[in-house]
């Protein structure tokens, strides 16, 4: 697996030189490059298909509805949801979290309940909790993190009472790595009639998640992060909390009937989904998954830790390097920051070499304030790389403390 990987040549943009150099793309996290595959069934939806859904009474207008709706069938066997009815297609990880914060919180959160999120979550997964806060009256609270970047279950069963109406937490966290405890954290949730939301924006592309198994309340995820094409998102809902989530965007599509003071709303998904939807994106999304599917998500999982371990023990070695998240059990990012040079400083210089990461504060500023870091630098993986990208990686990262003159202090 050093030089050779059998995915390399399903992904078209990987067969290029950046800066003279060949491209070694290491920002999956932000969002994954896309396989010929995906490319190709949007391109034929795109020459062969494309009709509006749900509408038309024409053979293209029929061809696209059924090419939408296998995409929600492949997305809910995909998760392993009771029901298709139960996936909603978003714009991503951050609409459907906002969807669940303002269609269904708002409905139900009230002045003295709590919400508990943790101190590592993305913004998508913070601000809309504190606008329900701000709103309702509701307590927003915190779960701390220990020292090695998890949260302890221990804290949840203390800080979760009677009050807490909603527990909102990342599956794996996008600076941290850290994987969370969902199932145990749904048992807590449930047993105090509080219900619990998953963002799975980094977790869904990289490992099994079955919503029966962890019995979450919703799931929120992205395409784009999936190999799939951006503008295409999803969230799942049980049934049960979907029936008392109100509809956050109104118009075409979404009703039943419409009087001059008063309308009535389709059935679930599609009063969820108003206005044209994301037809070839979930055509796109479809693909990835299949994509997925044919290679197997436990082949997935298992390069990801061998590329995260490899990267790990390489980068621990590197002096001046600090490693932020646990050390094991970890989603497949490795987020550092290289002691006296600035992340994007960091992150221009291996551009230069052809490498992309990512610099800066990932979205997660309550993080990077609890970490006392101003910004930091993040490699993610995903199939196509190998041990030899991490190589390059090392030796880039060498170069750079000499560039800046770490060696000779
Ligand atoms: N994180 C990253 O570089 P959207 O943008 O809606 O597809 O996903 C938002 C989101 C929500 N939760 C987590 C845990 C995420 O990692 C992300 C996206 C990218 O880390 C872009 S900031």
């Amino acid at each position: 697996m050093t030089t050779e990987n059998a995915f390399i040549a399903d992904f078209p943009i990987l067969d290029q030189q950046v800066n003279g150099h060949r491209l070694v793309y290491l920002d999956n996290a932000a969002t994954s490059q896309k396989p010929l595959v995906v490319i190709e069934a949007m391109d034929k939806y795109y020459k062969t298909i494309n009709a509006n859904v749900h509408r038309g009474v024409h053979t293209l207008g029929s061809l696209a509805t059924d090419a939408y709706e296998n995409a929600r069938l492949a997305v809910s066997t995909f998760i392993g949801a009771h029901d298709e009815r139960e996936i909603i297609f978003t714009r991503g990880t951050t609409e459907s979290l906002n969807m669940v914060a303002h269609g269904y919180a708002r409905q139900h959160v009230h002045a003295g309940d709590e919400i508990i999120i943790t101190l590592m979550e993305h913004h998508s997964n913070l601000i809309p909790w504190q606008q329900v806060a701000n709103a309702t009256g509701a307590t927003l609270t915190y779960l701390p993190l220990l020292d090695d970047g998890t949260i302890s279950l221990e804290d949840v069963r203390e800080m979760v009472t009677d009050r807490t109406k909603i527990i909102a937490m990342t599956q794996c966290s996008n600076v941290l790595g850290t994987i969370n405890p969902i199932k145990e954290v749904a048992k807590i949730a449930h047993e105090h009639g509080a219900i619990l939301v998953v963002d799975g924006a980094q977790s869904v592309p990289h490992m099994k998640v079955d919503v029966q198994e962890l019995d979450c309340d919703f799931l929120a995820f992205s395409g784009h992060k999936m190999m799939g094409p951006t503008g295409i998102g999803v969230l799942y809902g049980k049934m049960e909390v979907l029936e008392k989530m109100e509809p956050v965007h109104y118009g075409g599509e979404m009703i039943e009937t419409v009087e001059l003071f008063q309308s009535t709303w389709k059935d679930i998904p599609y009063r969820f989904e108003g206005g044209t939807p994301i037809i070839a994106g979930a055509v796109g999304l479809h693909a990835a998954i299949s994509y997925i599917e044919s290679i197997g998500m436990n082949v997935i999982e298992e390069h990801d830790h061998r590329l995260t371990a490899y990267a790990l023990e390489k980068l621990s070695a590197i002096e001046g390097l600090t490693i932020y998240g646990p050390q094991h059990d970890r989603g497949a990012l490795v987020t550092f920051n290289v002691e006296g040079v600035h992340p994007h400083d960091v992150a221009t210089v291996l551009d230069t070499e052809g490498i992309a990461i990512r610099a800066g504060h990932h979205c997660a500023q309550p993080l990077m304030r609890y970490l006392d870091v101003a910004a930091t630098a993040r490699a993610s993986f995903y199939l196509f790389n190998t041990l030899q990208d991490i190589d390059i990686l090392v030796d880039a990262l060498q170069k750079t403390k000499e560039y800046f003159g770490y060696a000779t202090r």
